[in-house]
């Protein structure tokens, strides 16, 4: 039992410490995964979207729970565009391995202000979720903008 163990906790060790890139078996993997990270990001980011712009009542509660799920989700889908992904069913426009440096950029970017519209959901106030709200919509416009085809 002791040896079985041993074996499970040293396999689960090896897991965690290679990297992200190697989890997925396949590049269709890779893609699928970066995609239904940014499909469940983007459920989040627009119920938030909608008490900022006022087309839903501001709810403090659901502002930082779906804030939390954003800031959570933003970190995922970067490990996901490896080697070999840049084909298959995808939006992804070859300058996001071309322009490595400037797409690395703009996606710390887009992390960064969704940690702001985490803590300023937190806060419990609507002036401060719509302060933050716009930069980070800026920050996900501006990856679409220069690395997703239409
Ligand atoms: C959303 C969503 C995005 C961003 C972007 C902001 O609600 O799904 O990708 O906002 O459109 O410009």
């Amino acid at each position: 039992m002791k040896a079985i163990l041993g074996v499970l906790s040293a396999a689960l060790t090896f897991t965690i410490a290679v990297p992200a890139q190697a989890q997925f078996a396949k590049p269709e993997d890779a893609v699928k995964y970066r995609k239904a990270s940014f499909t469940v990001m983007s459920a989040h980011f627009g119920r938030l979207g909608a008490m900022a712009n006022g087309r839903v009542p501001y709810d403090a509660k659901a502002a930082a729970e779906n804030a939390e799920v954003v800031n959570t989700l933003a970190k995922l889908p970067w490990s996901a565009f490896g080697e070999g992904t840049d084909k298959g069913d995808t939006r992804a426009k070859p300058e996001i391995w071309k322009e490595s440096a400037k797409f690395k950029e703009a996606s710390d970017k887009m992390v960064a202000e969704v940690a702001k519209l985490n803590t300023a959901a937190k806060a419990g106030n609507i002036d401060a979720l719509k302060a933050a709200f716009g930069p980070a919509a800026a920050s996900c416009k501006a990856c679409h903008d220069n690395f997703r085809k239409d």
